[in-house]
């Protein structure tokens, strides 16, 4: 039988174990959007997770919808980027960096002169984000002309071209959430009236362009991307049926041959329960004629939860989140039954090594 800590190779990746570190914005990028040493040393003491997933990670500065988020996009942001990748594969891990586009989750503050949120809509989200000030509403964005939308699948497609420069095992695109592609899946958010909004089969048109552009550029078997279909984060209404929108943006998905998805079950970083979903009919859909492909299952696990859905064979490998926040040793912990650690939410988001990266494994842990 298959269990939580078994390696697992999924496309072109080979993983130790099927415990996956979560994406987490942390805020601490360096000046010119550029990843820190100290980055470098917070992804290096994680690094025995089966797979990382970096911080979301924006493919352009139009991307960016918070203060200190790192970049993809620009020579020093690879180079820094290539010192967290190297530190993490000298620890025997594997990481995949997080394609980000934030949409109309910004301000305009974060973004060059000249330059405002673009997303499906011209309709501003109800919502804040952080920026130099504090928290702020977020701008109003413009919604993206047509003829402007192979300049952003081209975006996408250099950051994952950069990505393999930066020494990382793939990437996984930010399909979730509220930010970009979300807005366009739903026609809560969408309300386009060309090729990219309307019907479902519309709403799922760029992401599919985006993750073909992706796979052609670095291959699929370096490609995955994570998906919310009933998160409510970031102003992002339920749409108006999100088994049907999503059974068939993963069935597209599924014929790419992609290495994985990624799935948040319910509210991110909230109740799983937040609205009904069949996820065991979406992931049928994704392993329908590609059983090579892992199913990564995120939301909430506790160490049970997790051995079972990998004992089950429901999930292929889960993502741990705040729990690698507080316990950079969590894959030791969970093979011990150790406790865990609390993360202090104060500092999650900006500042430097303080609830970053002194949070000790757990033989220098107090009694
Ligand atoms: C928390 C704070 C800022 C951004 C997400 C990238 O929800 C985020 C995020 C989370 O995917």
């Amino acid at each position: 039988m298959t269990t939580l800590f078994d390696p697992i190779h999924f496309g072109d990746i080979a993983a130790a174990n099927r415990i996956v570190m979560a994406p987490l914005t942390r805020d601490r990028a360096g000046p010119d959007q550029v990843p820190t040493p100290l980055m470098a040393t917070y992804y290096e003491q994680r690094a025995t997770a089966g797979l990382i997933v970096t911080e979301g990670t924006q493919i352009s500065a139009e991307g960016q919808g918070y203060l200190d988020t790192p970049g993809i996009y620009s020579a020093a942001q690879i180079a820094g980027w290539k010192k967290v990748t190297d530190a993490v594969h000298a620890k025997g891990g594997k990481i995949v960096v997080q394609l980000w586009h934030v949409g109309r989750i910004s301000h305009l503050s974060l973004l060059p002169p000249g330059l405002q949120p673009v997303s499906s809509t011209a309709t501003r989200a109800k919502g804040k984000t952080f920026t130099a000030q504090g928290f702020e509403d977020v701008s109003e964005p413009r919604a993206l002309r047509t003829d402007e939308i192979p300049r952003l699948i081209a975006d996408y497609r250099q950051a994952a071209r950069n990505a393999i420069e930066a020494g990382f095992d793939g990437v996984e695109v930010h399909g979730a959430n509220g930010y970009l592609l979300e807005q366009f899946m739903r026609d809560s958010i969408n309300d386009r009236t060309d090729a990219y909004g309307g019907s479902r089969e519309n709403r799922a048109r760029l992401v599919v362009e985006v993750m073909t552009a992706i796979v052609d550029e670095i291959g699929a078997g370096r490609t995955g991307i994570r998906l919310s279909p009933v998160t409510p984060a970031n102003d992002a209404g339920p749409d108006s049926d999100p088994q049907a929108t999503y059974e068939l943006i993963v069935e597209k998905l599924a014929t790419l041959k992609l290495a994985f998805i990624h799935v948040v079950e319910g509210a991110t970083g909230g109740p799983r329960d937040v609205a009904p979903f069949d996820f065991a009919a979406l992931r049928a859909r994704f392993k329908q004629g590609h059983p090579q492909g892992a199913w990564i299952v995120n939301n909430g696990y506790t160490r049970e939860m997790a051995i079972e859905a990998v004992a089950s064979g429901a999930a292929d490998m889960v993502a741990f989140g705040k729990h690698f926040i507080s316990n950079p040793d969590l894959v030791e912990r969970l093979k011990r039954d150790a406790p865990l650690a609390q993360p202090n939410r104060q500092t999650f988001y900006g500042g430097g090594a303080e609830g970053y990266t002194d949070y000790p494994p757990m033989e220098l842990a107090p009694a």
